[in-house]
């Protein structure tokens, strides 16, 4: 009897749960259709690989394209040969690492790139390995939610809407509910992690969540509800932007620590680069992703990107560098980040994206985006590795007001623009001598960020020096990076031969190699109107919410 009660225990729980899922979906499959571009997309793209293999010349561009291919195809290899299961290769040891919950993290965050170069049978192995993932963890471990949402949940969704295999859509519908209790705060901010098998949660910051990781799941959220039908996943992540749009901001600027019990800002640090960045993508990628139906974060974000250029951007005294730093009440740390060369691509994607954006808010934003961009660039430049460091603190004017960027601005209108080009967009020659910062993190850690705002301005502007300046970029990491079973993290970056550093983080193949890729491929893969990248790059295809779904979930309401 018992033997055959533990038998038939699970299988009703499984029948249950089957009938449940069926239900649940009923509304999803009527009216929730595949957004209608992916189609078309999948195609296209085939096509397109097809076409490059067999009858067109090869480009400049195309056969640096390739060269990225290739660089993807080393990276991988490496991983699948000598690390997976574990999360992630240590490139200078050929062995395998788990970080970030042990399933198999850089064969997730890659699959999608592998779709966009025409890696087929490469996705299709892969496909394989994540039908059989459960996402179960031991009683003592818990998943970071952030992470595993922009990584796991956010790789499984783009690459089913590329290659539309259902599979993929099942295990991204496993893990988003699995995720879900995070939510189950009293303000319904999310926690910062949770162990997906007892549903139990942790705290990261004490009673606080950071904002980039209260915000950074709307996108992921928003199109796992649309897929499946499921409403929970839209309340729960608009609860969450809900507290945002009831809040007072300091000028546009949101602070970058909330208490999850009332739900209220709880300091006064305010910051583009560490615990903001992605926050800011979300506000304008949410309302591009549901075709520019849910104007309120829209509307944040204009107001947040005021906030920063007036007073979070600054120039340097030397070379007149246009950085972005963070703030403590009125204190300016004048901190500079790799992490925050994210902004100008971000600011370059909402010029083309926002025709009603006032112009000279447009040229502004604009002028911002290359001199940021440019600063980015140099920090790669100035260096003998021509690898950019992780952190930098620049250097100040005195009195230190003076190096405020928006009061260069004024100033130079006031003289009738001289030069014609605006402070901070000089593009001064890259020094090994005198730069005006000093190296707080002497290491480049694969990180795509300033890629990424390359491949935006490219595309945005179609000014060509983005890409040679992407593949200088690309050439450096080539002769520094690369080891004999992947790349690897590069430390000292003024000393040769390169440190390495035993870590091949795996945003190296979700996003620095994909940007790369599609900064050099002549065709535009991704065009910006029809697909927003997640914070992790993967793209994910727009949509326009049914009146179903407008009713069930209750937009707009
Ligand atoms: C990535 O995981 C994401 O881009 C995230 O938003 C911030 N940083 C890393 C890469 O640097």
């Amino acid at each position: 009897m018992r033997r055959l009660l533990t038998r038939r225990i699970p299988w009703a729980i499984a029948t249950l749960f089957s009938f449940w899922s069926f239900i649940s979906l009923l509304p999803g499959e009527l009216d929730v259709p595949l957004p209608q571009n992916v189609e078309p997309m999948r195609d296209w793209l085939h096509n397109q690989h097809l076409a490059n293999s067999t009858h067109q010349q090869p480009t400049r561009w195309s056969k640096r394209a390739q060269h990225v291919r290739d660089a993807f195809k080393h990276a991988y290899k490496g991983y699948q040969k000598h690390a997976l299961p574990y999360d992630e290769l240590r490139p200078v040891t050929g062995s395998g690492v788990n970080n970030l919950n042990g399933w198999g993290l850089t064969l997730f965050d890659s699959l999608d790139t592998m779709w966009l170069m025409g890696l087929h049978d490469m996705f299709r192995e892969a496909v394989g390995f994540v039908a059989k993932t459960t996402f179960e963890l031991e009683e003592t471990q818990y998943a970071p939610f952030f992470e595993t949402v922009i990584r796991y949940l956010g790789g499984l969704l783009s690459a089913y809407s590329l290659s539309g295999e259902p599979v993929l859509l099942t295990r991204a519908d496993d893990l988003g509910g699995m995720l879900l209790p995070v939510f189950n705060t009293a303000s319904g901010l999310p926690m910062f992690a949770i162990n997906t098998v007892s549903g139990r949660t942790r705290q990261g910051w004490n009673l606080y969540v950071l904002w980039a990781e209260a915000i950074s799941n709307q996108l992921e959220y928003k199109l796992l509800a649309h897929y499946t039908g499921r409403s929970v996943y839209y309340k729960k992540t608009e609860a969450v932007m809900q507290l945002m749009y009831d809040t007072n901001t300091t000028g546009g600027l949101f602070p970058t620590m909330w208490n999850m019990t009332d739900g209220q800002p709880a300091n006064q640090h305010h910051s583009v680069g560490a615990f903001a960045d992605s926050a800011h993508e979300y506000l304008l990628k949410q309302w591009l992703l549901t075709g520019k139906s849910e104007p309120k974060p829209r509307d944040l974000y204009i107001q947040s990107v005021h906030g920063i250029l007036k007073n979070l951007a600054y120039v340097s005294p030397k070379r007149h560098l246009l950085y972005v730093t963070d703030m403590t009440g009125e204190t300016i740390s004048h901190k500079f980040e790799h992490l925050s060369c994210f902004l100008p691509g971000l600011l370059a994607l909402g010029v083309h994206v926002l025709p009603d954006l006032p112009q000279k808010d447009k040229e502004l934003h604009l002028w911002a985006a290359k001199g940021l961009a440019y600063t980015c660039y140099l920090t790669y430049a100035d260096q003998e590795t021509g690898l950019g460091p992780d952190e930098m603190k620049m250097d100040q004017w005195t009195p230190m007001s003076e190096g405020r960027w928006l009061t260069q601005l004024e100033r130079w209108e006031q003289q009738g623009r001289p030069s014609g080009v605006p402070p901070g967009l000089e593009e001064v020659p890259p020094t090994q001598e005198e730069k005006d910062y000093s190296v707080t993190k002497d290491s480049y850690l694969l990180r795509p960020e300033t890629i990424e705002s390359f491949y935006l301005l490219w595309r945005v502007t179609g000014e060509e020096k983005w890409r040679e300046r992407g593949w200088k970029i690309f050439e450096a990491i080539e002769k520094h990076a690369r080891t004999e079973y992947g790349y690897a993290s590069v430390l000292m970056l003024n000393s040769l031969p390169a440190h390495l550093k035993d870590e091949m983080p795996s945003w190296f193949l979700a996003e620095t190699l994909k940007y790369l890729y599609l900064l050099f491929t002549d065709e535009d893969l991704i065009p910006l109107n029809d697909w927003v990248f997640n914070t992790e790059a993967h793209p994910f295809p727009v949509f326009n919410w049914s009146s179903w779904e407008k009713k069930e979930y209750d937009i707009g309401g």
